[in-house]
């Protein structure tokens, strides 16, 4: 990994100007990109990392549209890298040198609300913060919310099967997503949107197409299911003295029978960068070592009861609550703008890992003498979503050292038995760590698999076991 997009490889025959050409046939020609300071946004990532020069953008309308620009990059030769917001961490949907990059941003269609079956199909390029707001005016409301929820889209959300901060509650997008329509390599539109519950008709290709990080097909549209309003919130913020107070307290609300709805973890070190970033004040009257945020959501109040149980819990040094949505946003302010401030102080090295949370207390106290031995001096502000054993390793003053940082930690989760990608993929990022996580045989299906959808490498090449390859 060399902190570059991959190389697309040598350019196809019939690809170049003629392939530009007759994209601008199917889509019209401005929606087909190739000014570079039109391209900008497309070609690099969200962390300014990874950036890659693609041969050109296509922004195509609609499914049909989709299909006959994949058919043209087919019969051109020409790799294809499928996007949707561009808020990947992993460089996924940064293209390749060359590739014909694929934004779906104009699929925004909203199909009206299947309120009896609780579900709704919508355009791949749809955000989720449009997808919400569908789904509140009908009266339900979305399962997966992620502090990108402006800008990434549900096809996106699909490819990469986003977590966020309602795993806990509602699992994550493969848990949501209940059908897929998608533009195979061929050109082919494939479509399985009926939503039943109960469907065992052969093998789940919609789940094998939910995280495949734009490797197998290109998702048009998706149907996904709503879950119940939950109108009454609270949120505390806890002060803790480590990662194990945090996970005492987090049993005992959960014991107390609280109807939680996320439980995040930040340090003080984050917390300080979060503060000087977005000008907040001190959540308590001293700095603890970590903090701990809980909120519990629920038909009914559910304030005095998570009062009662903080009161009861062992490991609580402090806590502050707040039920209304003023209150609410500003305490989830400390942990939701953990990413743009160390985005604002520097490109980080990005790690996103889990481990098995029981032994999540031991992991963080083993971490930064990893991250130090391979970049001395980098600064890493960890945090996550600690139900779950997820922490996102932030190292900053340490893009020079990408590699081995990137090395030390992921080799110390896995023997941990952990993820050494919790939720944020591989992408052309992490591909050369995947063997840490799957063994042969599993790589060996994968590739079976890519192989037998896209046989000629055309979506993603790179990405995946494509980054594992250029690895190796
Ligand atoms: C989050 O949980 C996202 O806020 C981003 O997954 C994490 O910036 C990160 O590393
Ligand atoms: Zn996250």
């Amino acid at each position: 990994v060399t902190g570059t997009a991959a190389d697309g490889g040598a350019p196809a025959p019939g690809g170049g100007p003629a392939l530009v050409a007759a994209l601008g046939r199917i889509v019209g020609g401005r929606h087909v990109l190739t000014d570079p300071d039109l391209t900008g946004s497309y070609r690099t990532d969200w962390t300014r990392r990874f950036t890659g020069d693609p041969l050109c953008v296509v922004r195509p309308a609609d499914t049909a549209e989709v299909a006959a620009v994949v058919a043209a990059c087919a019969a051109a030769g020409a790799p294809v890298t499928v996007q949707g917001g561009n808020t990947g961490l992993v460089a996924g949907a940064v293209p390749g040198d060359g590739d014909v990059l694929l934004s779906l941003t104009r699929l925004t269609a909203l199909e009206p609300v299947d309120a009896v079956a609780s579900q709704v199909t919508v355009g791949a390029g749809v955000t989720l913060a449009n997808l919400q707001a569908h789904a509140r005016a009908a009266g339900l409301d979305f399962g997966v919310d992620l502090a990108a929820r402006d800008s990434a889209t549900v096809g996106g959300l699909t490819a990469t099967n986003a977590g966020g901060i309602r795993v806990l509650r509602h699992g994550d997008m493969r848990a949501q997503v209940v059908g897929v329509e998608a533009v195979l390599a061929d050109g082919t539109v494939v479509a399985h949107l009926g939503g039943l519950p109960k469907d065992n008709t052969g093998y789940d290709l919609v789940g094998l197409l939910t995280g495949s990080e734009g490797t197998l097909a290109a998702l048009t549209r998706v149907r996904v299911r709503l879950v119940p309003p939950l109108d009454h919130r609270v949120v505390a913020l806890v002060a803790v003295e480590g990662t194990g107070p945090a996970l005492d307290v987090l049993r005992s609300l959960r014991a107390a029978g609280l109807p939680l709805a996320a439980a995040e973890l930040c340090y003080a070190d984050g917390v300080d960068l979060v503060r000087s970033y977005a000008s907040l004040k001190a959540p308590f009257d001293q700095a603890y070592p970590a903090y701990l945020l809980v909120e519990c959501a629920g038909p009914a109040e559910s304030e005095d009861d998570l009062l009662a149980a903080l009161g009861e819990a062992d490991g609580v040094a402090d806590a502050t609550v707040a039920s209304d949505p003023r209150g609410r946003e500003a305490l989830w302010r400390y942990r939701e703008a953990h990413t743009e401030a160390i985005s604002a102080a520097g490109v980080p090295v990005k790690l996103d890992v889990a481990v098995p949370v029981g032994r999540l207390a031991a992991f963080t106290a083993e971490l930064p003498a990893a991250v130090a031995g391979a970049a001395p001096g980098a600064r890493s502000i960890v945090f996550g979503h600690v139900n779950e054993g997820n922490l996102h390793v932030n190292v900053l003053d340490a893009v020079e050292r990408a590699e081995p940082v990137t090395d030390a930690v992921l080799r110390l989760v896995a023997s941990y038995g952990g993820s050494i990608s919790a939720e944020h993929g591989i992408g052309r990022a992490k591909g050369a760590w995947l063997p840490l996580c799957r063994g042969e045989a599993e790589l060996a299906m994968m590739r079976r698999i890519k192989a037998g959808l896209d046989p000629a490498d055309l979506f993603g090449r790179g990405v995946l076991l494509g980054s594992l390859d250029a690895a190796r």
